[in-house]
C-alpha cells in the first residue's frame, strides 16, 4: 500500500499510521483501496476546465416541450394518464428517490428526509414519500418498488428510522436501501488528499449522480431488470410536493419513446437558482445556475419571454434500459468541481477548521446523462403545485420549513375547497396521501359544504 501511494505523491495518508489501533488500520486501509489515485491526480491537473460550458453556452436553444395548457403539445394529457396509469398497473415503475445529501444549509443534525416538515402532523418528509408510494400501489393494484439512495454520511441513521416506522406501511419486499460512492477532497494547490483524522480520509458523497455506479455495484440495477421493471421514477428527498410516479409525466415519457424525460418549471427570473435545460447541437442537456452567464441568462424572445426558461427541479423518469446501457460506460458522467472549506490535520496532526475554501471536492450530477438519451424530454409543471425544495434554515429568505408548509397548505387548502369545503383563509390544513392522492381523490372522500375553522390532518 505504501508503494502504491508513494508512486501517486499520496504517502502521507499513513503518516499517523503508527499511532492507530488494528481496526483503524482496517478502516484506513479499505479507504484507500477505494480511492482511483490517477484519476483524483487526473480531477486535479483538469480543474479549471471542468465545468467549462462556454462554448456550448452560445449554442444553447429551447428544450423539446410539453408546456403547461399548450393546445399545441404533442400529446393530451388524458393519452399521457392512461398510458401512465397502464404501466403502473403492470407494475413496471419503480421509484428512486435520493437521500444520500449531507443538507448542510438546512442546519438539521440528522438526514433531511427525517425532518418534520407537514404543517399540522409534523410528520417527516420521508413519511409523505413513502405514503405517496403506498397509496400509488393501492391504486393501481401492483407493487411499486422503492430504490432508496443513502451516503456514509446518512446510512446508519435512514434504515434506523425506516425501521422504526415499519417503513412507513411500504412491504420490506419493495424497499431497497443502497449506498452511493464517496470521492476524497483534495488540498487546492497541492492536490494531495485531505486527512479529516489521523486514521479518516476527508470524505464525502459523490454526487446524486453516483446513483449510477451504486445502483450497478449494489445489484439493484440487475434486480430491477428481474422485477420486471421498464421505467424509473426519479426524484429528490427535499421536495415534499413531488406528485410521486404521476401517471401523466410518466405517459409523455413512454408516448414519446424517451429514455430520460425531465420535469421543468418556467423560470420567473433569469438568476432562479435551478439547472437550465437546454438543447445544443440537437441533445438535450442542464447548464447548472452558476455556469449561465448572465448575458445568456437574460436573452429574450419577441413576446418579452425567457429564452432558457425550463428550470430543472430534478424529477425525472429513467427507462431502465438506458439505465444499464450507461451503467457500462466508465465516462457515462463527469465530475464537477466544486471549491469548498473543508476541516483537515495538518503535518503535525493540528486540526484546521478552514475559513475561505481551501480544498476541491468532486461530484456526478444525474442529469448529465441527458445528452445521451434518445428522444429526451422535458414536461412543464407548475412550481406552486409541484416544487416546495427544502433547503435553507428558518428565518432564511426562501426555501425554509415556514415556506415550503405554506405551499403545502395552500395547496391541500385549494383540494378541499375543490371537493366542496369552506376553509377559512389562514387555516392549516394537511392531508396525507393515504386519505387522498389529489383533488380528484379528495371529492370522494368530503362532504360538500364541510367547514374547516381549525387545524386539521386528514388521515384515515
Ligand atoms: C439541485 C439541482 C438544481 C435544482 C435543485 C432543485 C444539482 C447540482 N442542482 O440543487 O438544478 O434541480 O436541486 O431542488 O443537482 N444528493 C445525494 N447525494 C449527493 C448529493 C446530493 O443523494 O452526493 C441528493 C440530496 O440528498 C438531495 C439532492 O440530491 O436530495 C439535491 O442535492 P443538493 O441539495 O445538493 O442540490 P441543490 O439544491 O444544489
Amino acid at each position: 500500500m505504501f508503494e502504491k501511494l508513494k508512486a501517486h505523491g499520496q504517502e502521507h495518508l499513513v503518516r499517523f499510521w503508527d499511532e492507530l489501533s488494528e481496526t483503524q488500520h482496517t478502516a484506513l486501509a479499505e479507504q484507500i483501496e477505494r480511492i482511483d489515485f490517477p484519476q483524483i491526480a487526473h480531477l486535479f491537473a483538469e480543474r479549471d476546465q471542468a465545468n467549462e460550458v462556454v462554448e456550448l453556452v452560445d449554442r444553447a436553444g429551447e428544450p423539446a416541450a410539453m408546456r403547461l395548457g399548450d393546445q399545441k403539445n404533442r400529446f393530451s394529457p388524458e393519452s399521457a394518464c392512461r398510458r401512465g396509469a397502464e404501466a403502473l398497473a403492470g407494475g413496471r415503475v419503480a421509484v428512486l428517490l435520493v437521500a444520500g445529501g449531507q443538507g448542510t444549509r438546512l442546519g438539521f443534525e440528522h438526514p433531511k428526509g427525517m425532518f418534520p416538515i407537514g404543517p399540522v402532523s409534523r410528520c417527516p418528509i420521508f413519511q409523505i414519500h413513502l405514503e405517496k408510494v403506498v397509496a400509488t400501489a393501492r391504486r393501481y393494484g401492483a407493487s411499486v418498488p422503492v430504490y432508496l439512495m443513502v451516503s456514509p454520511a446518512t446510512e446508519r441513521e435512514t434504515r434506523r428510522f425506516f425501521a422504526e416506522n415499519a417503513n412507513f406501511g411500504l412491504p420490506e419486499t419493495d424497499l431497497r436501501v443502497f449506498c452511493q460512492g464517496t470521492m476524497p477532497a483534495i488540498d487546492d494547490r497541492t492536490g494531495k488528499i485531505l486527512l479529516a483524522e489521523r486514521g479518516q480520509i476527508a470524505l464525502s458523497p459523490d454526487g446524486h449522480g453516483g446513483a449510477l455506479a451504486a445502483l450497478q455495484a449494489s445489484g439493484a440495477l440487475a434486480e430491477l431488470a428481474e422485477r420486471g421493471i421498464e421505467q424509473v421514477f426519479y426524484f429528490q428527498v427535499d421536495n415534499p410536493l413531488v406528485e410521486v410516479c404521476s401517471p401523466e409525466f410518466l405517459g409523455y415519457h413512454l408516448l414519446a419513446r424517451s429514455e430520460l424525460t425531465s420535469q421543468v418549471i418556467a423560470k420567473q427570473d433569469p438568476k432562479d437558482r435551478v439547472g437550465n435545460v437546454v438543447e445544443v447541437d440537437g441533445r438535450l442537456r442542464v447548464i447548472e445556475y452558476s455556469d449561465l452567464p448572465d448575458s445568456v441568462a437574460e436573452r429574450r424572445r419577441a413576446d418579452g419571454s425567457l429564452q432558457i426558461w425550463a428550470g430543472s427541479i430534478a424529477v425525472h423518469v429513467f427507462e431502465l434500459a438506458f439505465l444499464l446501457r450507461m451503467s457500462g460506460r466508465a465516462d457515462a458522467l463527469p465530475f464537477h468541481v466544486a471549491h469548498k472549506r473543508v476541516p483537515f490535520l495538518d503535518e503535525q496532526g493540528r486540526a484546521h477548521q478552514p475559513e475561505k475554501p481551501n480544498a476541491y471536492k468532486f461530484e456526478q450530477f444525474i442529469f448529465d446523462l441527458l445528452p445521451a438519451a434518445a428522444n429526451a424530454l422535458v414536461v412543464e409543471v407548475d412550481p406552486k403545485t409541484h416544487f416546495a425544495p427544502l433547503k435553507n434554515a428558518p428565518g432564511a429568505a426562501d426555501d425554509t420549513p415556514e415556506s415550503v408548509r405554506a405551499q403545502i397548505v395552500a395547496l391541500h387548502a385549494d383540494w378541499l375547497r375543490r371537493a366542496g369545503a369552506e376553509v377559512a383563509d389562514g387555516t392549516p390544513v394537511e392531508i396525507s396521501p393515504l386519505f387522498a392522492l389529489d383533488a380528484e381523490q379528495l371529492r370522494e372522500r368530503i362532504a360538500p359544504g364541510t367547514r374547516i375553522s381549525q387545524p386539521i390532518y386528514f388521515r384515515p
